[in-house]
């Protein structure tokens, strides 16, 4: 793994189960140019690597990411922006093919929510206060969070979030569907890595193949979205862990997943 200055990764935290912490902690994990090229790189040698099968990322108690680092975008014109091009780093960070996780407390406030939404499951603290404020300083959301917040809680609430600036506490944002649970913020971390340990005990190959279904429902249509499922799910057939999951479960036993 490069060095880094702004993550901390641990590629095996617990077994299969990586762990990248961003870790700008006085500026809130503001997610600077820096922060989002390390996560980017990270994830894609996590990914590439066997013996990782899901990744948390999460922040600090206090904050998951305040956002943008307001400060670096401050004096920037429009063609600025655009030779910038952050978006192609999210981008690929979408791309990631192995699950994650984001374990969130504090702030998950504009890019810092879109990057929990950009994960694939989410697990709260008590704490945690989600917004997309960019309406604040006179700019809107710009990493997808006008398109995933929509889809996570409807247009009604996300419509008041974007327009307004307010923030989501952890229980309306698990009431809404935004999140898959809350717990105290002494838990949160473990918690997700509870559940990163159990999805990791399941076949890699399905899991890739079921995440990829999964985000079809938000990309495409119905038909599509079918088609695309069925594609997978007779994926999962050309490989070993399927004929292992399917035997252990005939001979009573607990299956070893190889992600072959
Ligand atoms: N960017 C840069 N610095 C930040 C940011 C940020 N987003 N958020 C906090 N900080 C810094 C503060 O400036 C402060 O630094 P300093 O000590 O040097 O003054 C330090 O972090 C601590 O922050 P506060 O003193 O403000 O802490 P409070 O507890 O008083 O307030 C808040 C916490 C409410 C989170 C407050 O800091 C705040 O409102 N932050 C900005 C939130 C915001 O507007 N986020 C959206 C940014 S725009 C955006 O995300 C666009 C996304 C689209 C592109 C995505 C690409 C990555």
């Amino acid at each position: 793994m490069h060095t880094t200055e702004f993550i901390l990764v641990t590629p095996q935290a617990q077994p299969h189960v990586a762990h990248i912490q961003l870790n700008r902690p006085k500026e809130l994990n503001a997610l600077n140019l820096q922060l989002m090229g390390e996560l980017r790189d990270a994830l894609k040698i996590l990914d590439e690597d066997d013996a990782v099968r899901v990744i948390v990322i999460s922040g600090n108690e206090r904050a998951f990411a305040a956002g943008a680092d307001i400060k670096q975008m401050a004096g920037k014109t429009a063609i600025d922006m655009l030779h910038i091009d952050q978006f192609s780093t999210w981008d690929q960070i979408r791309k990631t093919k192995k699950p994650l996780i984001a374990a969130v407390s504090g702030f998950a406030l504009g890019g810092g929510c879109e990057l929990a939404m950009t994960c694939d499951m989410i697990v709260a603290s008590e704490t945690a206060v989600f917004g997309q404020p960019e309406i604040k300083i006179g700019v809107m959301p710009g990493a997808g969070g006008t398109q995933r917040l929509t889809r996570a809680i409807g247009k009604a609430k996300a419509m008041e979030m974007v327009l307004t600036g307010k923030f989501m506490t952890a229980t309306e944002a698990e009431k809404h569907g935004l999140i898959n649970r809350i717990v105290p913020v002494e838990l949160y971390l473990d918690e997700a890595f509870k559940l990163a340990a159990e999805i990791a005990e399941m076949s890699p190959v399905a899991a890739r193949l079921a995440k990829e279904a999964v985000n079809r429902a938000f990309e495409t249509h119905l038909d599509e979205g079918l088609y695309f499922e069925r594609k997978n799910f007779y994926l999962c057939f050309a490989s070993e862990d399927q004929t292992e999951g399917m035997n252990a479960f005939v001979e009573k036993r607990k299956p070893a997943f190889k992600g072959k």
